[in-house]
């Protein structure tokens, strides 16, 4: 049976919770079309978190990867397009470490996109009901980190994965800190990550439209 693996992080920033990791919970040994869900916990570290990745890809060989973080501020579930090999950390990672202008692997590509099919990914979620937008930029902080060793492998070792990462915004319990903070419901996000795992496994026949961004 062919294995999707689904990683979220643990908290970062002085937050108890990263919803990304209630998200992907919801998702321990369930299976979707044929294919087994493995979850993973990453740490919010650089270098560490790459490794435990690593090491969960060669460990498990799945065929679909799906590396879901916290980004506060954002109003929709952002499916990233571009890692950038470039680290600039604005606040410390849980090791304490805060790497700012820095490589991540030097003598390398300065960036990858994801293999992830992500318009059809927006259409399937926005006719759904679920605000989802695509990004050009998944930070410079450690999931862009993650994202970026993740894209690494799959090129320089040729590897059949389908992979990429998702941003989602704070959960409402989250938000209640900071009101001017958006949020999105754990039902919701749950919802959004099933319908992305569908997409994946079996693309709509999509239209190609703007996703909107200008400049
Ligand atoms: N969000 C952080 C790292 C871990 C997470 O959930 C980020 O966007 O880089």
């Amino acid at each position: 049976m062919k294995t999707i693996l689904l990683t979220g992080f643990e908290p970062f920033g002085g937050e108890q919770i990263n919803p990304s990791w209630e998200a992907v919970k919801r998702f321990n040994a369930i299976k979707v079309d044929g294919y087994t869900i493995v979850i993973a916990q990453l740490s919010c570290t650089f270098m560490q978190a790459g490794n435990e990745l690593e090491q969960l890809i060669e460990q498990y060989q799945p065929s679909i990867v799906l590396n879901i973080g916290q980004a506060a501020g954002r109003n929709t579930i952002s499916i990233e397009k571009v890692a950038i090999n470039w680290i600039d950390a604005r606040i410390p990672d849980n090791n304490g470490n805060q790497p700012v202008d820095a490589t991540i692997i030097s003598g390398v590509p300065d960036g990858y996109f994801s293999n992830l099919p992500l318009k059809g990914i927006m259409g399937r979620l926005n006719a759904s009901g679920i605000p989802c937008s695509i990004s050009y930029t998944a930070g410079t902080f450690v999931c862009n980190y993650v994202f970026y060793r993740l894209m690494h492998k799959i090129n320089r070792e040729n590897l059949a994965i389908t992979g990429g990462f998702i941003h989602i915004p704070l959960l409402p319990n989250q938000a209640v800190n900071n009101l001017t903070q958006p949020s999105m419901s754990l039902e919701t996000v749950v919802q959004g990550i099933n319908l992305i795992l569908q997409e994946i496994i079996q693309p709509s026949e999509y239209v190609p439209t703007s996703s909107g961004t200008i400049c």
